[in-house]
């Protein structure tokens, strides 16, 4: 039986269809039980989670953890902390959490205890980091880094570039961080045009070493640097000065040139989005050091434990997944809005877009059949007050529904002076979005004005605000190593929350595997020069004009 056809599942489909012919409304909630922000907010070490002006009453939030039970959430997260192999397609364990656990308890995986090695590389992070620090590893004519270029896509890119940016405030100042992600020249050559070569050091980090963007753009890197130092016999002192790699495929990067040492290792049991917290992140252990890299690990460690043994009531990981199944597929909302009033995490949306949208957008369940139920919602979100300025008209106004995740730091790291008018941003913003404005209020507004009674008639409507528009609210005491730590696992314990109970895998992205066959096979057949005549007219078409237009 599938989860829609479950007791469960139509209970909450029932109670959402009595909640809207009662015309559920926010404001009237919050008004009839003084209760209900103590009741629906919870707090975690340094954070703050309201969830208070959401759709839902106690019968929602009962209703809501039922299903969770139903599906034995408890026992899939047990698997997944202990290393079963719950990412079925691919058949690997799901341990990115094993990559956090400061304790030698040990987890197996293949009879192979992780725990051990996963400390045993934060070592060698640690190791290099210093070594890099104290000048001790130096390029190639003995001078110190000052520029540090991660080269990576995808998994390999977006965790260390948002935390990188994220942690800014608490950079070492040893070293300036850059990414390049994009096959397109534009990104490798307009970063080479800033460095010197003789003090930039480049991390080529792919798990599989095998990327087209990632190998297209460490060759280019690579190339560049031999041109521009001084000629060496076998080049090898260069490239072995300059690049280190992060893979899981030692051998293509020896191959490139890269000496063993200077390969820091991940596993298979780590998927790309969830790399971070390995030697992925050894651009965030450059730039903000060890100490507080270890730190970043802590905050995640401590939200792993929050969210692995706190009961489903009162655990934010599994509130924020349900609240998002409630939205997604009993109130049919599309999207999901992630705003951080923080302008340090401007990156957080696009990481959570990839972390969201590539673990759950699926259309096929683990038992292989296609299922007729949303998945993942469309993820979006910029930095505010800036996006107050822009979209914000869309969901203050139109006639979807957007949930969105409101998050901000009490404490600024620069400026408190600032900082209270962001957070009254933050708060003035839910509460309009939840009151809105009625017509008496817009008739009262324009009471004063010379316009005619005609003229005001046609105007009240687009004054008005519907308002009962749910958001969440994450409150952080500062941003740090730890509570950014917490923060991105808190996201990625939620995607794995409706993971489950959508009975999908979250673990797999056959969709991103495909992209990177197809383009493979057009760069054959433009290579070749002639015209191409075995697709569909329209790409034979655009390839042939390409053929065409080339200068
Ligand atoms: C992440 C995805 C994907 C991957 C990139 C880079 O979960 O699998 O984004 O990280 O395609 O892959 P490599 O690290 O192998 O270069």
């Amino acid at each position: 039986m599938g989860i829609t056809e479950s007791e469960e599942w139509k209970k909450l489909e029932s109670h959402k269809n009595t909640l809207e012919q009662e015309n559920f409304n926010l404001l009237n909630a919050f008004n009839t039980d003084s209760e209900r922000f103590n009741r629906f907010s919870i707090e975690f070490e340094d954070i703050f989670f309201d969830y208070s002006k959401n759709l839902i009453n106690s019968e929602t939030l009962k209703l809501l953890t039922d299903l969770a039970r139903s599906v034995n959430l408890h026992d899939k997260i047990e698997a997944c902390f202990s290393g079963e192999k719950i990412n079925i397609t691919e058949d690997r364990a799901v341990l990115h959490t094993a990559l956090r656990q400061s304790s030698g308890n040990p987890i197996y995986v293949s009879s192979e205890n992780v725990i051990t090695k996963v400390h045993k590389e934060l070592d060698k992070i640690e190791e290099f980091v210093e070594s890099v620090h104290e000048g001790e590893f130096v390029g190639s004519t003995g001078k110190r880094f000052k520029d540090i270029v991660n080269i990576g896509i995808g998994g390999s890119d977006l965790g260390p570039s948002m935390v990188t940016e994220a942690l800014g405030y608490y950079s070492t100042g040893h070293l300036k961080a850059h990414f390049v992600s994009n096959v397109d020249g534009t990104d490798i050559m307009t970063t080479l045009k800033k460095l010197d070569p003789e003090t930039t050091l480049f991390i080529v980090s792919s798990k599989t070493f095998t990327t087209q963007e990632t190998m297209t753009n460490a060759e280019t890197a690579k190339k560049w640097l031999l041109e521009k130092l001084p000629y060496d016999e076998n080049n090898t002192s260069m490239v072995s000065n300059h690049f280190i790699a992060v893979s899981t495929n030692v051998q293509a990067c020896v191959e490139f040139g890269i000496n063993e040492d200077k390969i820091f290792k991940f596993w298979n049991w780590v998927g790309g989005r969830f790399s971070l917290w390995s030697a992925i992140g050894i651009s965030i252990a450059l730039i903000v050091g060890m100490k507080n890299f270890r730190s970043l690990l802590a905050g995640a460690e401590a939200m792993d434990n929050h969210f692995r043994y706190t009961p489903f009531e009162k655990n934010i990981p599994v509130i924020m997944g349900l609240l998002g199944i409630w939205y997604i597929n009993f109130w049919n909302a599309e999207t999901q809005a992630v705003i951080p009033y923080d302008h340090y995490l401007s990156k957080l949306p696009l990481y959570l877009q990839q972390l969201d949208m590539e673990s759950n957008g699926k259309s096929v369940n683990i038992d292989s059949e296609n299922i007729s139920y949303h998945t993942a919602p469309i993820l979006w979100g910029a930095a505010g007050t800036n996006a107050q300025h822009s979209f914000f008209q869309l969901i203050h106004q139109s006639t979807r529904l957007i949930p969105i995740d409101f998050i901000s730091f009490a404490n600024s790291l620069h400026s408190a002076e600032h900082q209270k008018i962001l957070l009254s941003n933050f708060f003035a913003q839910t509460e309009a979005l939840m009151r809105g404005k009625d017509r008496e209020t817009v008739e009262k507004e324009l009471a004063k004005s010379d316009l005619s009674k005609e003229e005001k008639n046609k105007l009240i409507p687009h004054k008005i605000f519907k308002g009962n528009k749910p958001t969440t609210s994450i409150l952080i005491n500062k941003l740090t190593p730890y509570t950014l730590g917490s923060l991105i696992a808190m996201y990625e314990h939620k995607i794995f929350v409706q993971g489950i109970i959508w009975h999908i895998n979250s673990f797999d992205q056959w969709g991103v595997e495909l992209g990177k066959q197809l383009a493979k096979k057009i760069l054959a057949e433009i290579d070749s020069k002639s015209y191409i005549d075995n697709h569909d007219s329209s790409t034979n078409g655009l390839i042939n004009k390409y053929i065409d237009m080339q200068l």
